[in-house]
């Protein structure tokens, strides 16, 4: 260990630096905080169950990845997805692909929901999510630790929303659930007539997490005034922003999500360079890097790392400190100083 470390700080001194390999990146312990359910289902198992259920599905839907794209996906996903074995399975999966990616510590998000066909009711969709995370942390909770955000779909009535609030309130003790996500098309209703629910969230003491100026125009700026304003525990995205925004985020240190392949094809990148990414990592403000939904955007966690580590030319330390920065923002803090343990451990023993 000790002569990795020397070789590494004597390249270091003299100037060379090796690009990181994606190998490295790949068995690095990293932290995904932002990435939904459904949007992460394998597209393998998803057009497996549509073929047994006689689905039909237009792939074309496929090639569309900006998120208007992505709003008809997840409606196909959800038709698709029928029965509580499905939940289950995708659920697994889901962790499983995690897993295998290296990720120490997962906070998966999901909107609990009933189906239209009435084979599940909400709390049974949710029950069911739970019941497979507790699973997977029994079996491997050694390698990668995995907790759950609520999501807010702000594309279903506040009446939903609200049954949902008092659902999870009845099991805040299964350590599990960790925070609320606010999520869902931002064209279909403003923040301001969900926002006294998700402040009855935080005084039950839910950490917050806040998908915000995923879009681009004067009203969805507006609202993310009003969605810092509200200081949530987190942001996703903040791809569109003035400076008088971007001061206020800086000022208020609020720490943000971010999920380069999806901001690349919702901003219209010419290349993942123009990602906001630099305007904050090197002013050394808390963000991190995750997949939203590894289905949709056809990703996974290490090429998010790896596609940013090559664009931004990032070094050894560097990576080390995105990931660093990445478990100061988890929501269950009781985690952190292993989580960082691992990270230093990696880093001191790992050969690039
Ligand atoms: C906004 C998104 C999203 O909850 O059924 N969702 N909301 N912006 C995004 N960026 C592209 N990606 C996913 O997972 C799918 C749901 O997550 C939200 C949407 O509400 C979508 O229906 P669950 O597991």
């Amino acid at each position: 260990k000790y002569l990795i470390y020397l070789y590494k700080n004597i390249l270091s001194m003299i100037g060379i630096t090796k690009a990181l390999t994606q190998d490295f990146v790949r068995k690095a312990p990293k932290i995904e905080l932002h990435a939904h359910l459904n949007g992460c289902v394998r597209r393998q198992t998803l057009f497996e169950i549509a073929q047994r259920k006689q689905i039909n599905v237009d792939l074309s839907i496929f090639d569309l990845r900006n998120i208007k794209g992505a709003f008809s996906i997840f409606s196909l996903i959800h038709q698709v997805l029928r029965d509580l074995q499905d939940i289950r399975r995708v659920s697994r999966e889901v962790l499983e692909d995690f897993r295998d990616q290296n990720v120490a510590y997962l906070e998966l998000r999901t909107t609990p929901k009933s189906c239209e066909l009435g084979t599940y009711t909400k709390e049974q969709y949710l029950n069911t999510v739970i019941d497979e995370i507790q699973k997977f942390q029994q079996q491997y909770g050694d390698k990668m630790q995995a907790r759950l955000l609520v999501s807010i779909d702000r594309g279903r009535p506040l009446e939903d929303a609200q049954s949902t609030l008092n659902h999870i309130l009845k099991l805040k003790n299964n350590n599990i659930i960790v925070g609320l996500d606010f999520s869902g098309n931002p064209s279909k209703s403003t923040f301001k007539e969900y926002e006294q629910l998700l402040e009855q969230a935080r005084k039950e003491g839910f950490k917050i997490t806040i998908h915000v100026a995923e879009l681009e125009g004067e009203e969805y700026l507006q609202e993310s005034f009003d969605i810092v304003n509200f200081k949530p525990d987190r942001l996703g995205h903040f791809n569109f922003y003035n400076q008088d925004l971007y001061s206020k985020v800086r000022q208020l240190n609020i720490p943000i999500e971010m999920c380069p392949t999806s901001n690349f094809y919702t901003v219209n990148m010419k290349s993942l360079s123009e990602h906001h990414f630099k305007e904050f990592f090197y002013q050394g403000h808390t963000i991190n890097l995750n997949t939203d939904d590894t289905c949709v955007f056809d990703t996974d966690i290490t090429q998010e790392h790896f596609k940013m580590i090559q664009a931004f030319n990032l070094s050894e330390d560097e990576f080390k400190s995105l990931l660093v920065r990445s478990s100061n923002m988890i929501f269950d803090q009781a985690y952190k100083p292993l989580l960082q343990q691992r990270i230093n451990e990696y880093f001191s023993t790992s050969k690039n």
